[in-house]
């Protein structure tokens, strides 16, 4: 009999309630509690945009498209929803996928681009949840697929669209900037891919709408006391008013789905300075469950499934 196969879809986690946002905080923090003044300002975060986040929602709703259009293509299988920071674990559904007695398991991430940071953590998730089972699952974890082209078409249209709202008098003159999760500085000195493949799948995008100049600025950095790589979207647009600049349209590349890093950090922080500096800020949508972006999922879950798992 062929071995049994399923597919392990992956995202940050978000908290649900007020009274979560604690110990989803500590989680991240890889245990450490953070200050009750952090825990705080979080939770005010979560209350401003709206008590949580569809970043769940969403990723449930990719899940099942992906298994639809997975299927359809004859690989029936199904998609499971996988949290790196809160419910539903990791670590949990992969000890539900192993009793179900699937034996293969191709897992992705909601995050196009490498980093030991954020993709090396899905994988510890995977590899801890895989010491406690009985037989171990045949895995093939999907590190990166920034460079996939239907993705790069995908983000090309995207950045179409958040250029037809301004109006055309103006969209000669709007700067695209790409961007994405900060990091601390310190992945440099592992010379972590992140930055590289952010620049080039920016750099693909921009070729494809066929822009003329672009810049690439970074969001979300964490306050942990250490360096994270900038310049900061908000301080950079100090830098485009000073340069001339009044119409920016961010696409922050580096995400797939609306979460507080774009209800916050985009949506109430970039905007909020952008309009105090009498500059339009608009973004670009996020893929979320577009059909064309559970396509992208699609042709990479099948491009891994063609490798061996191990
Ligand atoms: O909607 C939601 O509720 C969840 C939004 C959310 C996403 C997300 C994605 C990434 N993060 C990455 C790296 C870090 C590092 C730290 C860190 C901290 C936070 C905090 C919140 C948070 N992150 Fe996040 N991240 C999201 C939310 N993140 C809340 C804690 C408060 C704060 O710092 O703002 C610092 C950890 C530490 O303190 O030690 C590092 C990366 C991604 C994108 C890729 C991925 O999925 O991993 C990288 C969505």
């Amino acid at each position: 009999m062929a071995d049994r196969h399923a597919v392990l879809l992956m995202a940050y986690g978000t908290p649900e309630t007020a009274d979560q946002v604690e110990p989803y905080f500590t989680h991240i923090r890889g245990g450490r509690a953070p200050t009750p003044e952090s825990v705080a300002r979080l939770r005010e975060r979560y209350r401003r945009v709206g008590g949580r986040t569809r970043l769940l929602d969403i990723t449930r709703q990719v899940a099942s498209a992906l298994q639809d259009d997975l299927s359809r293509a004859g690989s029936e299988r199904p998609v499971y929803v996988g949290m790196k920071h809160w419910h539903p674990f990791i670590g949990d559904v992969v000890r539900e996928i192993s009793d179900s007695g699937v034996q293969q398991l191709t897992a992705i991430a909601l995050a196009p681009h490498y980093s030991r940071i954020s993709i090396g953590g899905y994988r510890r998730a995977i590899e801890e949840a895989q010491r406690d089972l009985p037989t171990p699952l045949c895995v093939a974890l999907v590190e990166r697929w920034h460079a996939e082209p239907s993705f790069l078409d995908m983000m090309a249209t995207l950045v179409q669209e958040g250029l037809s709202r301004f109006p055309a008098s103006e969209r000669g003159q709007v700067m695209t900037v790409f961007s994405a999760h900060s990091l601390p500085e310190r992945i440099r000195s592992w010379d972590d891919p992140y930055e590289r493949e952010l620049l080039e799948s920016s750099a693909q995008v921009a070729g494809r709408v066929g822009l003329s100049e672009w810049r690439f600025a970074w969001q979300s950095a964490g306050e942990t006391g250490e360096s994270w790589i900038g310049p900061d979207i908000v301080d950079y647009l100090d830098t485009l008013h000073a340069e001339g600049v009044r119409s920016v349209l961010q696409v922050p590349i580096g995400f797939v789905s609306e979460h507080l890093e774009i209800y916050w950090d985009i949506d109430i922080e970039a905007k909020e300075k952008a309009a105090d500096l009498g500059m339009r800020l608009e973004r670009t949508e996020l893929p979320n469950a577009r059909p064309d972006f559970v396509r992208v999922l699609a042709a990479v879950v099948r491009a891994s499934e063609s490798r061996p798992c191990s």
